[in-house]
């Protein structure tokens, strides 16, 4: 069985990968969980002789998430927010206020386009604990340190209206949410604001549920666990 589907009664249908795995897809999926529309789920797990057959059935990009709207294919988790944004405007996706507005999608694409350096140490792996994995990467600190004044501008500038980015949960917010399940699994440091931030992701029900499903996940992808990756920095020569 390589790939499965939950079905509702409803036109909108999102490919996407592995819960434990797949950054890319959780981002959409938590923005079309905010637009409170049903979906039917469709996953394929990455990594398989015939993954890319299957998602090539659906995204012509061969990346997932991909968003199925009846006609209409939407591949590249900001296109989806953006379709999201348009087709469902009470859903709030993006701040209503222009400057704010104008900052999300800043941040968000800051995200979109970087912190690769991150993104190559820390493979998000919902169900395992790291700590100490993946630092010893040159230019991972320098990643965290931006995504940390990031989430520090934004909560001080436009947050205080909740505990989100812009307040309430924004697709800012779905952008950053697997950058702090990587900082769980790999006990990643943060100062105070960017640590409550990170906890009140943690908490958010949809990302909460997300994660209670990538537990229950059994692909294993061995490049993205324990032996996989880099270990522990080692101590400095003296
Ligand atoms: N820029 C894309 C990235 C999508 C992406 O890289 N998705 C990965 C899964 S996280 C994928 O589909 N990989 C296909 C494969 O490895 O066969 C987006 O924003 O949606």
């Amino acid at each position: 069985m390589a790939e499965a589907t939950v079905q509702t009664s409803t036109s909108l249908k999102l490919v996407i990968a592995n819960k434990n795995y797949s950054s890319w897809s959780l981002r959409g999926w938590l923005a079309l969980k905010l637009t409170g529309a049903p979906f039917e789920e469709i996953v394929v797990p990455l990594r398989l002789p015939e993954t890319r057959e299957l998602i090539m059935r659906h995204s012509p990009s061969g990346k997932v998430p991909c968003l199925i709207d009846g006609e209409i294919t939407v591949w590249e988790s900001l296109a989806i927010v953006e379709y999201l944004a348009e087709k469902f405007p009470a859903a709030g996706l993006w701040p209503s206020e222009v400057g704010a507005r104008a900052h999300a999608r800043a941040i968000s694409s800051e995200m979109h386009g970087g912190f690769l350096m991150l993104r190559k140490a820390m493979p998000m792996n919902v169900r395992e604990s790291l700590p100490g994995y993946g630092m010893s990467q040159d230019g991972v600190q320098a990643d965290i340190n931006r995504i940390e004044s990031i989430w520090r501008d934004a909560r001080s500038r436009y947050g205080a209206g909740g505990d989100f980015l812009f307040g309430a949960f924004s697709a800012a917010d779905a952008m950053f949410a697997p950058v702090a399940l990587r900082f769980k699994t790999y006990g990643v440091t943060l100062g105070e604001s960017a640590a409550a931030y990170a906890e009140a992701l943690l908490a958010h029900p949809a990302l909460a549920e997300w994660v209670a499903a990538a537990k229950v996940e059994s692909w294993m992808i061995p490049d993205y666990e324990k032996d996989g990756i880099n270990g522990p920095a080692a101590p400095a020569a003296s």
